[in-house]
């Protein structure tokens, strides 16, 4: 399953037209180098069959993505508590992101378009009304996941912080050095959350201490862990993986 220091047995040229298919299908947005490919499906390239079973990999998991996260009502589904993925995963297959303490000193930044840019502590955060939901967490790599997060819903952060609801984005700067950002209409969406809680407990270090957005409409690279700062503006902020040609929008 691991091909990534095999040779491949088809030049990027060869695939361009599958790869271009999952782009209109709205998976990719930019190119996809073959070590990509290798990382998202977990496939041997290095033979022709696993190539093909790379490409179906992906076609398969488009699908099962779109019927997962679009539906009418564009909620995400929610689930009973006997659902709930135990134990469940920790994302954390990259060196540099390594599970990181909370800074003592921690608050969370809030700038940009809000008229109150004053810093908030966590029982700050805390005393605000909270939402828990049971939902799918579906990362990119091709794993889901069912878990339960208890938080402030950030549409109701963000009017407290006198947001500018018109903005186009919210993007999230995370102390482990990870970034994402989403559209104003999804940060406003019902079951869009800044999660203290996991499981009814205060969120560990891997999953995101001691504040983590829990994003079920979108795919799991949205999910900021381990968050510090937040900002509301007109000018695209891009993202870790939003900035290597992952598909900004990923989801509804
Ligand atoms: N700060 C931070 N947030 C992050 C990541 C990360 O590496 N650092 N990984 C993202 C990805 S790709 C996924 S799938 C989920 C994993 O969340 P989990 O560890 O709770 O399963 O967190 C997302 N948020
Ligand atoms: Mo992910």
């Amino acid at each position: 399953m691991t091909g990534q220091r095999n040779e491949p047995a088809v030049s990027m040229a060869e695939i361009k037209p599958e790869l271009a298919r999952l782009r209109r299908r709205g998976l990719l947005r930019n190119a996809l180098s073959l070590g990509a490919l290798t990382m998202l499906t977990g496939c041997d390239l290095s033979t022709h069959s696993g190539v093909d079973a790379a490409l179906w990999a992906m076609l398969r998991f488009d699908d099962w993505v779109q019927a997962a996260l679009f539906s009418r009502r564009r909620l995400a589904q929610t689930y009973p508590a006997s659902a709930i993925t135990r134990p469940f995963r920790f994302n954390a297959y990259y060196a540099e992101w390594q599970v990181r303490p909370v800074p003592d000193n921690w608050v969370l930044n809030v700038s940009g378009l809000v008229a109150d840019r004053r810093t908030w502590t966590l029982p700050a955060l805390m005393a605000l009304p909270q939402q828990e939901q049971i939902t799918r967490h579906i990362c990119i790599e091709g794993w889901s996941q069912i878990g339960q997060w208890t938080g402030v819903p950030l549409s109701t952060f963000l009017r407290r912080v006198g947001a500018d609801l018109s903005a186009r984005y919210v993007s999230f700067k995370c102390f482990d050095g990870y970034s994402t950002s989403i559209d104003m209409a999804s940060a406003l969406q019902s079951q869009t959350i800044l999660a203290l809680d996991f499981e009814e407990k205060p969120l560990a270090p891997q999953w995101g201490a001691p504040l983590r957005l829990r994003i079920p409409t979108k795919l799991g690279f949205k999910s900021a862990k381990n968050v510090e700062a937040i900002e509301v503006t007109n000018k695209y902020p891009g993202g870790y993986w939003e900035n290597q040609g992952y598909n900004w929008f990923a989801g509804v």
